[in-house]
C-alpha cells in the first residue's frame, strides 16, 4: 500500500495508554446496577447478566502468568474515525496477556460472524494500520444480530476457531445486540465472553458512564474544518447564504458542537425544536428573519447549521414517522406489492386523517423519502432526506411574502452542502487515536477479567490521557424499552442534546450575537504534531460537559 508522507508519519505515533493499564491490573467491584428506566422488564429480558456491577481496575504489584486467548471483533454501523486503533489496543492488549493469543475479525460487519467469513489479524496486518481512519481492515456491515439462529452459526465459528470472547465495535443498536448476545451464551452455557465498544460520530451514545462514544471527537473537527472555511469564503464574498446539513442520525451533537467550534449565524437544534412544539413553518420563520435582520444591516450573507434528523424532531413529523413505521412493518407485503406511482396515494389512505394531511403537506420527495427502507434496526434513513435544500426552498418562500409585506429587503442566493461521509474516516485526532487505542486495549483487560455483557469504559477524558480510568461497565445498565419496528424491545437509550447541559447552554447564551453579528471562528485542519493546546484538546461539548 503507497503510503503519504503524513501516514507515514502518523504510523509510528504511539497513543498513550492511562497509566493505570500500563501495568498488571486488579477489578474492583462497584455496586450492583440497575437499568436507566423501565427495571422489571429488563430484569425479566436478561436474568443472566441484569444487575452486574460496575467494573473499575486498579494497578496490581505482582502480575499473574495469562493464558493465550483467542478473541473475535466486529465492526458494526457506520465507520468513524479511530476504529483500527481500537482493535491494535485490542490486539496488543490480548498479546500482552499471552504472546500466542490469536485475534480473528470477522469481515463486514456482523454478517462475517454469521456467514463465517473471518480473518486472522496478525501483528503484519495490524501494523499497517495503526493511527488510521477507516473501518477498511476488516470492513463493517449494518446486519443486525437478533435472532437465534445467528447466535447459533456464530457459535459454530467461535466453537471452531476456539474463540472464547467477542468484542462488538458499534453504537447504541449494535451494543444493545452484544448484549442480547452475552445474555443468549451465558443462558445456554457457551463459553464466550461478549464485550462492547462505544463507536458513532453521532455521539448519542453517552451517558453517566460512558463519556462520549469514539469518532464524535474526529468528525466534529473534520466538519469545523470545512464549515470554518465556507465562513471564511462566505465573509469574503458576501453574497451566498450557506445551508449546510450535518450528519448525526437523531440527535444534534454533532451540529451544536460544531456551532460551538465556528460560531455560524444559525444553528437548529432538533431536541429544542421539538421542545418548543415547533412546526416547520416556525423554524423557517426563524431563520427567515434572522435573514432578513441581516439584510437590514447590509449583510445578504450567512451560515445555517441544521442537523441531519430535524425532520424526525418536528413533534408533527414525529406522530407521522411513528405512525409510518408500524404501518410498513404490519403491512410490508401488502406496501411492496403497490405499484410505485400509487404507494404514495396507499399511505395517505393507510394513515389516521391527522397523520395523512402531514404527509400529504410535504413535498414529494420528502415523503418519498419516509416511506421508503428503513436500516436494519428500523431507522428511517434520515441522511437521504434532503433538509437543507428543504429549508431554503422554504426560507426563500417566506422572504418573498416577508418582501410583499415590506418586511424585507435584500438578495437571498442560498448554496447546499451535506457534511457526513467526508469526516467518517478522517484519520482520527490525537484524542481519537488515544481514545481508542484505550479503548481496545481496556477491552483486552475485561476479557482477562471473564465478565461478559460489558462496554469498555474509559473516563476522565477532559484530563491527560495518561490519568483516563478504565473499566466496564454493564450494558443492561444504560437499557430501557422502546418502540421498535412496532414492538416494545430492550434498547441503549439513546442521548439526545440536553437543553439543560451546559453545552447547548453555552451556544443558547451567544446565538443571538452570532446571528446579528459575523464572529465566525475558523478552526482550521486537526493537527497531529504541535502543542497540546493546538493538537490534544478535546471537543468542546466535552470540556463543558465536565466543566473542563
Ligand atoms: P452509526 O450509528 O452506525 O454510528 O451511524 C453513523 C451514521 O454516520 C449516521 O450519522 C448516519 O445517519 C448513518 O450512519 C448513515 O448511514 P450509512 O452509513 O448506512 O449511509
Amino acid at each position: 500500500m503507497k503510503k503519504s508522507a503524513l501516514q507515514k508519519a502518523r504510523a509510528a505515533y504511539q497513543p498513550k495508554l492511562p497509566i493505570v493499564l500500563t501495568g498488571a491490573v486488579q477489578v474492583v467491584e462497584g455496586n450492583p446496577t440497575d437499568s436507566v428506566a423501565d427495571q422489571e422488564a429488563i430484569r425479566e429480558l436478561f436474568p443472566n447478566t441484569y444487575g452486574l456491577p460496575e467494573i473499575k481496575f486498579e494497578k496490581k504489584s505482582t502480575p499473574s502468568a495469562g493464558k493465550p486467548v483467542n478473541v473475535g471483533v466486529i465492526l458494526s454501523g457506520g465507520q468513524a474515525p479511530g476504529g483500527h486503533n481500537v482493535i491494535s489496543g485490542l490486539f496488543d492488549g490480548i498479546k500482552k496477556i499471552h504472546r500466542d493469543s490469536r485475534l480473528y475479525g470477522f469481515i463486514m460487519g456482523p454478517g462475517g460472524l454469521v456467514d463465517h467469513k473471518y480473518v486472522e489479524l496478525t501483528s503484519q496486518i495490524i501494523d499497517e494500520y495503526r493511527n488510521t481512519g477507516g473501518f477498511d481492515i476488516i470492513g463493517s456491515g449494518r446486519t443486525k444480530l437478533e435472532t437465534k439462529e445467528q447466535f447459533d452459526k456464530g457459535l459454530e465459528i467461535l466453537k471452531e476457531l476456539n474463540i472464547s470472547a467477542l468484542v462488538i465495535i458499534g453504537g447504541d443498536d449494535s451494543n444493545t445486540n452484544a448484549a442480547i448476545l452475552a445474555e443468549y451464551y451465558k443462558a445456554i452455557g457457551a463459553p464466550v465472553q461478549v464485550i462492547g465498544c462505544p463507536k458513532t460520530i453521532d455521539g448519542d451514545l453517552k451517558n453517566e458512564v460512558i463519556e462520549t462514544s469514539f469518532g464524535f471527537d474526529t468528525a466534529t473537527k473534520v466538519y469545523s474544518e470545512v464549515i470554518g472555511n465556507i465562513q471564511r469564503d462566505c465573509n469574503s464574498a458576501k453574497k451566498y447564504w450557506h445551508f449546510i446539513k450535518l450528519m448525526g442520525r437523531s440527535a444534534s451533537h454533532i451540529a451544536l458542537e460544531c456551532a460551538l467550534q465556528t460560531q455560524p449565524n444559525v444553528c437548529i437544534i432538533s431536541e429544542e425544536v421539538e421542545a418548543k412544539d415547533m412546526t416547520l413553518q416556525d423554524v423557517v420563520n426563524y431563520v427567515a428573519d434572522i435573514v432578513a435582520r441581516r439584510a437590514a444591516a447590509g449583510n445578504n450573507f450567512g451560515t445555517v447549521l441544521i442537523p441531519e434528523g430535524l425532520i424526525e424532531f418536528i413533534p408533527a413529523m414525529k406522530k407521522l414517522i411513528a405512525e409510518l413505521n408500524d404501518l410498513l412493518a404490519a403491512k410490508a407485503d401488502e406496501f411492496a406489492a403497490v405499484e410505485t406511482a400509487n404507494q404514495r396515494q396507499w399511505i395517505i389512505d393507510n394513515l389516521s386523517a391527522d397523520n395523512a394531511k402531514v404527509y400529504e403537506s410535504l413535498p414529494h420527495g420528502v415523503a418519498r423519502q419516509l416511506s421508503l427502507d428503513r436500516d436494519p434496526h428500523g431507522n428511517v434513513q434520515v441522511s437521504l432526506i434532503e433538509t437543507e435544500k428543504l429549508l431554503s426552498e422554504m426560507v426563500g418562500k417566506r422572504l418573498k411574502e416577508m418582501a410583499k409585506e415590506g418586511t424585507y429587503n435584500g438578495k437571498f442566493s442560498p448554496l447546499h452542502h451535506f457534511f457526513g461521509y467526508e469526516g467518517r474516516c478522517a484519520d482520527p485526532s490525537n484524542f481519537d487515536a488515544d481514545y481508542c487505542y484505550a479503548l481496545g486495549f481496556n477491552a483486552a483487560c475485561l476479557i482477562n477479567a471473564g465478565v461478559t455483557g460489558y462496554m469498555s469504559s474509559v473516563r476522565g477524558l477532559t484530563k491527560p490521557s495518561v490519568q483516563w480510568i478504565a473499566g466496564g461497565i454493564p450494558i443492561t445498565m444504560m437499557m430501557n424499552m422502546e418502540r421498535r419496528h412496532g414492538a416494545m424491545k430492550p434498547v441503549i437509550q439513546k442521548a439526545l442534546v440536553r437543553l439543560d447541559g451546559a453545552p447547548f447552554q453555552k451556544f443558547a447564551s451567544k446565538r443571538e450575537s452570532w446571528a446579528n453579528n459575523t464572529e465566525y471562528v475558523y478552526p482550521g485542519p486537526i493537527q497531529y504534531f504541535g502543542p497540546a493546546e493546538v493538537c490534544d484538546q478535546p471537543t468542546m461539548t466535552l470540556r463543558y460537559e465536565h466543566n473542563a
